[in-house]
């Protein structure tokens, strides 16, 4: 089984381990890599323009909150470039607040292929989802469902049809589906967070004050569902 493979390979936090440092020291860091990871994106802060000054403030006070639930699993904020100004914001903010660096980090990368491209083992995924549960639209949504495959939409609507801003959905992904065979993912989390652009369904037309609780809301769902999987 090449999924059971792929768990034992040793990788670094934003470091991926290099071929020809094999050692003594991969038997230890062999154990980091089977930690139960949820690799998330910035919920609602891309096509549902929600300002990332605060939504970094609510990332970062949501994961310290969950951190010293985690045990030995652990949490990473996924965006495409190293430089995206969320994971910059969210980096500043968290190193201010002496978060466990092992627990909580930023990475950079495509959510549906970390392991493969990347090196990062993360065997739960959150998707920014929209209300209907549908594939398409853009961003994450649109590439979880396409690389996902039919298998995800299915699984998705036998468990529901719709979602609420600021809560969210725990899907088990069939082991047929290309994200569970090429890179280990098990779970898809969908999240509906706050939305603040006109153009979409349910637009909060810049009520922060509603706006962060809803993204308050999505990130404890979020965290909680993480967390019923590790019992
Ligand atoms: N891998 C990692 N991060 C990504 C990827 C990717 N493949 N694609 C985007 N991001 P968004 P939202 C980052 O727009 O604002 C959809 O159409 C992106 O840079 O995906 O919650 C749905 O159907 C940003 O930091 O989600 C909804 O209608 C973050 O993921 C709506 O968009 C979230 O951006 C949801 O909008």
């Amino acid at each position: 089984d090449s999924s059971l493979e792929r768990e034992q390979m040793p990788i670094l936090p934003n470091a991926p381990q290099k071929e020809e440092s094999k050692g003594k020291e991969d038997a230890v860091q062999a154990i980091d890599n089977d930690v139960c990871t949820l690799a998330f994106p910035s919920i609602s802060t891309a096509d549902f323009q929600f300002n990332l000054e605060k939504a970094s403030d609510i990332i970062v006070e949501t994961v310290e909150e969950f951190v010293p639930k985690l045990g030995n699993a652990r949490l990473v904020l996924v965006d495409l470039t190293y430089e995206s100004k969320i994971l910059s914001l969210v980096r500043a903010k968290a190193a201010k607040k002496s978060i466990d660096s092992s627990k909580f980090f930023t990475f950079a990368g495509n959510i549906i292929e970390l392991s493969t491209k990347g090196g990062l083992n993360c065997n739960v995924i959150a998707n920014a989802a929209n209300w209907r549960l549908k594939p398409g639209g853009g961003g994450v949504n649109a590439a979880i469902f396409k690389a996902a495959g039919a298998d995800l939409e299915k699984a998705t609507n036998e468990r529901v049809k719709s979602l609420l801003p600021g809560s969210a959905v725990v899907v088990p992904l069939p082991s047929t589906s290309p994200l569970y065979n090429r890179e280990g993912i098990t779970h898809v989390i969908h999240v509906l967070g706050p939305n603040m652009n006109p153009q979409r369904p349910n637009c909060l037309n810049n009520d922060y004050n509603k706006g962060c609780m809803v993204l308050r809301q999505a990130y404890t769902s979020l965290f909680e569902g993480f967390l019923s999987l590790l019992k």
